[in-house]
């Protein structure tokens, strides 16, 4: 059906209370994979290029394998740019073809947040194209950490509220105790999901959670088995995630878990298959193991047959 606004299938997820996936992509595979697993579970799905991305593979690149990936499905997808921190490519994408984006400032002062946010509210409203911002930081929380300090680094839920009617974004994400990667955290998963109830009442918007990969046993296992150094890789459970989309998440971000899936059927057939020299063969497992990964995943979020 060709690409669609973020904002469609995120507002039509906060409506029905479940969550979609974001998934994050770097070549055809992983994106050829991302698309087939949302077609097959009949599910609306959003495909996500960080900047790294965008450098590796080419921007017209990236448009061009989700746009061609896209008209050949019958799903609502989304292609969208994540964690954008840089205007001027900001706002090539809002030109060149990408139906989402997310501006990150929140490294920044709330005001100059609010300020540079709005700037991009403001290119891409006329086009249709939603725009995700995020508020508080991205960092695991510890059992030690006390009130005032998890106060600095998580979401404020009136900060929040203001932050809303400022800028008139599309979605929020608020740091709620996720981080990025394959160690989120040391112990048991630390989510303040009463934080993130406050932030969905505050502001009815469509919530984003941020490093939300699993790390699931059997991915994170087969990386090992086959040489990867992964000790201490640590995710937020199943149990978790579907707790965040009960208060109020409605796009899960996932990279970790399909690199991982990825890496883990590349690195199975380059020990059990030396002798193997056609790529098709080496990379067709990896790319397996990234669509029963996704498919997994969009399970897990309640999303399946929402199309
Ligand atoms: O924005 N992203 C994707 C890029 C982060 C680099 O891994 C996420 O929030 C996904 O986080 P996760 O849990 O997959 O690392
Ligand atoms: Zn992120």
């Amino acid at each position: 059906m060709g690409l669609v606004s973020g904002k469609e299938i995120l507002q039509k997820a906060n409506k029905g209370g479940y969550a979609v996936g974001a998934f994050n992509f770097v070549n055809m595979e992983v994106l050829d994979a991302i698309l087939s697993a949302a077609q097959d579970e009949n599910a609306p799905v959003i495909v996500a290029a960080s900047e790294g991305a965008i450098k590796y593979a080419g921007f017209e690149t990236i448009v061009a394998l989700a746009t061609t990936g896209a008209a050949a499905r019958k799903i609502p997808i989304a292609l969208h740019l994540d964690h954008g921190k840089d205007m001027k490519l900001i706002e090539k994408c809002i030109k060149g073809g990408f139906t989402s984006v997310m501006i990150d400032a929140s490294h920044a002062p709330f005001n100059e947040n609010v300020e540079t946010t709005k700037k991009v509210v403001e290119m891409a409203r006329p086009k249709g194209i939603s725009v995700e911002a995020e508020l508080g930081r991205l960092t695991g929380v510890e059992d030690h950490v006390s009130v005032a300090e998890r106060d600095a680094v998580l979401v404020n839920p009136a900060e929040a509220e203001s932050f809303a009617k400022q800028t008139g974004i599309d979605s929020l994400a608020p740091a709620i105790g996720t981080s990025h990667g394959a160690f989120k955290f040391k112990g048991e998963a630390k989510l303040d999901i009463e934080r993130l109830a406050k932030v969905k009442k505050a502001t009815q918007l469509p919530l984003v959670l941020h490093g939300a990969s699993s790390l699931p046993e059997e991915i994170v296992g087969l990386v090992a088995k086959f040489g990867g150094k992964l000790d201490g890789a640590h995710g937020v459970p199943d149990s978790e995630l579907q707790k965040t989309i009960a208060g109020g998440i409605n796009k899960v971000n996932v990279d970790t878990d399909l690199r991982l899936a990825f890496l883990g059927g590349l690195r199975r057939v380059l020990l059990e298959q030396k002798e193997e020299i056609d790529l098709r063969k080496v990379l067709g497992p990896a790319k397996e193991m990234v669509y029963k990964a996704v498919r997994s995943r969009i399970k897990v979020l309640g999303c399946s047959g929402k199309a």
